[in-house]
């Protein structure tokens, strides 16, 4: 299906061309088809969402909008990502919030461990005011958010052995996410953080650079992180949305009503990753079992979160604007 959606833009698209060229339509507008980065690979909610948005967009303009989606991280790694669309240079992505806080300082609130209560928490908080409040800071860095993807809970995986308390992670090698905020949160359990892409994360853990990471079941599974992490532990300390995100110069470029439409194919896309983010979560989840992974579950996740103090203080230090959003996100049932 998506092959011959492809085929089709194509052949449109080249009859508008020849159609232009034989003066029998009036001028349009020049557009290059839309970019979107997706770290993920093709067969994941996030990539199935997005492909979902770009068929739709040219479906409902005509083929007067086009995207392609490039799947994978072939565009490059998310820190680059995120100045590239920034740039105008990608038109449009979905972003973990993850790496964001070093180039929105705010977006770090949804970084701070167990700062949501669950995943629930998570998108009411971010369908409200919060959320409105992270799209306005971006959106002064040149990123338009237009709506929150799931991107579940994130949990400890290790090679050697189980992570059931704070204990367990002293003196580990812990690859993260490139952000400072990480990198604290892994010092406080007395681990050595490793910041790294998201692609060299399965070969490190392979060849002994780092002793584990931490992430959702379906990126634990799709990435084959699994085969050589075999212990799965359910700490559950972060939950992180996901943005999609279009390039403010590329946003502002458009007339109110495309605006509209955009917004509303992204927001409508991401109804539809929620859903098939829940099923994929259990999938995964299930896969990984049966592949023989050990799960640890953490039932008492207080130590964890008691260890966590130093990291909020230092975030807030640094980033004073974070309290009154801590705050606000504490607000919300
Ligand atoms: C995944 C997330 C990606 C990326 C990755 C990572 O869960 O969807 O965008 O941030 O984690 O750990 O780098």
């Amino acid at each position: 299906m998506f092959q011959s959606f492809k085929a089709t833009r194509r052949l449109a698209t080249g009859l508008a061309a020849g159609a232009v060229a034989l003066g029998t339509l009036a001028a349009a507008p020049a557009h290059a088809e839309w970019r979107g980065w997706n770290i993920h690979v093709e067969d994941y909610p996030v990539s199935a969402a997005m492909d979902w948005f770009t068929e739709e967009l040219a479906k409902r303009t005509d083929g007067r909008l086009t995207g392609q989606v490039y799947h994978g991280g072939v565009l490059g790694s998310q820190p680059d990502a995120i100045e590239q669309v920034r740039l105008g240079a990608i038109d449009f992505a979905v972003f973990n919030l993850g790496p964001m806080g070093p180039t929105v300082p705010e977006a770090n609130v949804v970084n701070l461990p167990f700062i949501f209560k669950s995943v629930d928490h998570m998108h009411r908080v971010l369908d409200g005011k919060v959320g409105e409040m992270l799209g306005a800071a971006m959106a002064e860095k040149g990123l338009v958010a237009l709506a929150w993807y799931d991107s579940g809970a994130r949990s400890f995986y290790t090679v050697g052995k189980p992570i059931a308390t704070p204990d367990d992670v002293v003196g580990l090698k812990i690859r993260v996410m490139n952000n400072e905020l990480f990198v604290g949160m892994i010092e406080a359990l007395g681990g050595n953080a490793t910041p790294m892409a998201f692609s060299e994360v399965y070969q490190s853990l392979k060849t002994g650079v780092v002793d584990g990471a931490e992430n959702n079941w379906p990126s634990y599974e799709s990435t084959n992180h699994f085969e050589v992490a075999r212990y799965y532990s359910g700490t559950e300390h972060l939950i992180i949305p996901e943005c999609f995100c279009m390039s403010k110069s590329v946003w502002d470029g458009l007339s109110a009503d495309d605006q509209e439409l955009v917004r509303a194919l992204a927001k409508e896309s991401a109804e539809m990753q929620r859903e098939l983010w829940a099923a994929r979560s259990q999938a995964s989840k299930a896969a990984v079992e049966a592949a023989g992974i050990t799960y640890v579950e953490v039932p008492d996740k207080a130590p964890f979160q008691a260890a966590m103090d130093p990291v909020y203080e230092k975030a807030v230090e640094a980033v004073p604007e974070l309290a009154p959003l801590i705050d606000a996100i504490k607000s919300v049932d």
